[in-house]
């Protein structure tokens, strides 16, 4: 029935909610090296690490936040949790020296996962321009 359609693509998820490789290490359907996890966000070690720390951190609920250019006023308080939770987890690494935290965004911005997330990279020397 058309009542029935509607409420089927009501439950659909929508292109930015499609589920990604991240959703699987959040659910531990694919094994990660976890190194934070709470309620609302899960660290875990890159599986192409760009220096000797790098950790991804996510949250656990996407709602819709698949790249930064897609937030919205709702997603403040997780943008500012995942920032505070990088400076846990620099500390937990034992990165007194410095670190960087980084978001990509989008294609131009080398982005290839579309849930969105941050990029805690140190152990090394960082340099600047980035490539
Ligand atoms: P990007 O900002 O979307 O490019 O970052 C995605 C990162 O996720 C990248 O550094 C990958 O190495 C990393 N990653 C991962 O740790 N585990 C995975 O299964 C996949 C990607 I796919």
């Amino acid at each position: 029935s058309s009542e029935k359609d509607a409420a089927l693509s009501a439950a659909a998820p929508t292109a930015d909610d499609a589920p990604t490789i991240f959703d699987k290490i959040i659910n531990k359907e694919i094994p990660s090296k976890v190194v934070y996890e709470d309620a609302k966000a899960l660290a875990f070690r890159d599986i192409s690490p760009q220096a000797p720390t790098h950790i991804i951190i996510i949250p656990k609920v996407k709602d819709g936040l698949t790249r930064l250019a897609k937030a919205e006023e709702r997603h403040i308080q997780v943008l500012g949790y995942l920032m505070y939770i990088a400076k846990v987890i620099a500390k937990q690494e034992g990165l007194e020296d410095g670190y960087r935290v980084v978001i990509n965004d989008g294609p131009s911005g080398c982005q290839s996962v579309y849930h969105l997330h941050v990029h805690l990279l140190g152990g090394r020397q960082m340099n600047w321009p980035p490539g």
